[in-house]
């Protein structure tokens, strides 16, 4: 089987609290990414400082902290050509009030703070935060039928 790309998604305490891990999870499906692994887990502040140690020191860090251990959230591994580009551009801009329509935070969430769901923003943290949240033996190997239609 070729290996293809993967990259870390998780749905945010905010976007579980809401209801949207569905939404979010179909999005990704439909559009013909592979879940590879799954879990719903609460942050504890250690994993959060790993997790958002380029974000230390600036003024929201406390508060995302904060926010990202108050409650559980859904952690993802998606495999795909592009995926770590393709994600990106699905969640959307940071700040919904300039994330594009039909995007997940253009379409779910209305204030940065609580913008629903995190993806790795380049292979390298993709890489990082996949080692970060799960053991490689939690990650599944199997066949997507509907390969050959997505792929050459
Ligand atoms: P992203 O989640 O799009 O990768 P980021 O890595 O720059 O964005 O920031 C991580 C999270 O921190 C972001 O999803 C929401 C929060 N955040 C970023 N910038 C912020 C700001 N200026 N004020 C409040 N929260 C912010
Ligand atoms: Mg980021």
């Amino acid at each position: 089987m070729k290996e293809r790309e993967r990259t870390f998604l998780m749905v945010k305490p905010d976007g579980v609290q809401r209801g949207l891990v569905g939404n979010i999870v179909s999005r990704l499906e439909i559009k013909g990414f592979k879940l590879v692994a799954m879990k719903m887990i609460t942050i504890s502040p250690e994993l959060a400082a790993r997790h958002y140690g380029e974000h230390k020191g600036k003024p929201f860090y406390d508060g995302l902290i904060e926010f990202i251990t108050s409650a559980p959230v859904v952690a993802m591994i998606w495999e795909g050509d592009n995926v770590v580009e393709m994600v990106r551009s699905m969640m959307g801009a940071t700040d919904p009030r300039n994330s594009a329509p039909g995007t997940m935070r253009g379409d779910l969430a209305v204030f940065m703070g609580k913008n629903i769901v995190h993806g790795s923003d380049s292979k390298e943290s993709a890489e990082r935060e996949m080692a970060l949240f799960f053991q490689e033996d939690e990650i599944c190997d199997y066949t997507l039928p509907s390969e050959g239609c997505l792929y050459d």
